[in-house]
């Protein structure tokens, strides 16, 4: 494991990887251009968070807000996750990562569904980074369905109304078995949650950059770990 001089790491990092178009259009390169440039920052980021012991990294790829863009882009970046499981399973696996994807997975294209299950399941017995990939995730969907999910399991006597527990309402979320947000980034310089993790980012520090998410790289991230790092100092509370 990489060591980094005096820095406490978080146990869960959430990123919103805001810019990618952005990015393209300062090049005069088409917006898949961004998308894909993007996609190879996630993956180095994705080692480089294993390799410093990084135990949580949630990222958002695509909203369900997300279907509203033009077709074409959309049937771009629905080929990304794919191209993505297929080029990278094994290395995600020999470097003993876990891969989870959250979100309603019954809308994606059938060959997909079925390469994230078998990708899950496959690392499903790794120890080091979990990395968790929000697709056609929304939050409020999400705690709507737990919530409903919750009434029907009281309905059928499972749950006494009485002695729910903030932490019983965990299970029924997306999130369930993966702690709280620590630290979420959001990149490109938009200053909004966008109905992402809303539930889990209730004690999170938040941190926002203007650097677009193609160019975010390890420099970037350690930055925001270290400004993560001073905030909690002020309060007296160690890292882990
Ligand atoms: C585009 C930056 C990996 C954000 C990253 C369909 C915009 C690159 C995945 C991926 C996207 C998803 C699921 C999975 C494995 C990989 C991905 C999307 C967009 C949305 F199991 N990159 N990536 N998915 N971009």
């Amino acid at each position: 494991m990489k060591k980094i001089k005096n820095l406490n790491l978080p146990e869960h990092i959430a990123i919103i990887m805001d810019g990618n178009g952005r990015w393209a259009k300062r090049r005069a390169l088409p917006r898949s251009a961004g998308h894909k440039e993007g996609s190879r920052r996630l993956v180095n980021l994705t080692l480089f968070s294993n390799e410093i012991g990084l135990k949580y990294l949630t990222v958002y790829a695509f909203s369900t807000e997300n279907w509203a863009r033009p077709k074409d882009e959309v049937d771009y970046l629905m080929r990304l996750p794919l191209e993505f499981l297929n080029e990278y399973k094994d290395r995600l696996y020999n470097e003993n990562i876990r891969l989870q994807v959250i979100g309603d997975k019954s809308k994606l294209p059938q060959e997909l569904q079925e390469k994230i299950l078998e990708v899950e399941d496959k690392t499903s017995d790794r120890t080091g980074l979990t990395f968790v990939i929000a697709l056609n995730y929304g939050s409020k969907i999400e705690i709507l369905e737990a919530a409903k999910q919750l009434s029907k399991d009281v309905l059928a006597n499972k749950v006494d109304i009485e002695t729910v527990e903030l932490a019983d309402f965990d299970q029924y979320l997306f999130t369930k078995g993966i702690p709280a947000v620590d630290l979420l980034i959001r990149t490109s310089n938009e200053l909004r949650i966008s109905n992402f993790l809303l539930w889990q980012i209730a004690y999170s520090e938040l941190y926002f950059t203007k650097v677009l998410w193609p160019d975010f790289n390890e420099k970037q991230f350690v930055k925001a770990i270290k400004a993560y790092n001073k905030r909690n100092r002020r309060f007296g509370k160690v890292g882990v």
